[in-house]
């Protein structure tokens, strides 16, 4: 297997790692906090982006941000659910980058966010790059640059 230098290895585009939106579970804004909880609990992941009808990157949401939600003095207050919008509980920092991004800047950003969505010009979401794709990339780059050397 014929090893990438460093230069080579961090200019590769992100494109080529994304997993593309079809694929990535989403809610979408105006959804009820009730209807993204199910998506939450039926998919397993812990964090999904939220978008908008026509696609667009709005935000992100957690089972932790609906909890926090509907958490009342001495109860969670499961019936407020249907009545919270997404849209009110949802996070606005997340992981963001270009399709013109390469691997350079996927590695910096993924220190602190455990996938990074990928958006294009007019910000429409092409798909997310998780940290666990970044890591076989760099385990592959890794392994085959000691094979060489050795
Ligand atoms: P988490 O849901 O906290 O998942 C952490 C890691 O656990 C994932 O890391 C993956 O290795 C594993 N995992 C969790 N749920 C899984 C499932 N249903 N099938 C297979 N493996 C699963 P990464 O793959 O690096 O993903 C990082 C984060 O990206 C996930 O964090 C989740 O928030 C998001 N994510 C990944 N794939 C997604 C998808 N298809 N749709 C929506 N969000 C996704």
């Amino acid at each position: 297997m014929i090893s990438l230098n460093k230069r080579q290895f961090l200019d590769q585009p992100v494109m080529d790692f994304v997993i593309s939106s079809e694929k990535v579970a989403h809610v979408q804004t105006g959804n009820s906090a009730e209807h993204a909880l199910l998506v939450l609990t039926k998919t397993g992941y812990s964090s999904i982006p939220v978008l908008d009808a026509k696609y667009r990157l709005h935000g992100l949401l957690s089972t932790k941000m609906i909890t926090e939600a509907i958490l009342g003095m001495e109860r969670i207050e499961y019936e407020r659910l249907a009545s919270i919008k997404v849209d009110d509980v949802m996070s606005k920092e997340y992981g963001v980058l270009r399709t013109s991004d390469t691997l350079q800047r996927a590695l910096d950003l993924v220190i602190n966010h455990a996938f990074l969505c990928v958006v294009d010009s007019e910000g429409t979401f092409e798909g997310i790059l998780t940290r666990r794709v970044i890591l076989k990339q760099l385990k592959k780059y890794i392994y085959t640059r000691q094979e060489q050397n050795a």
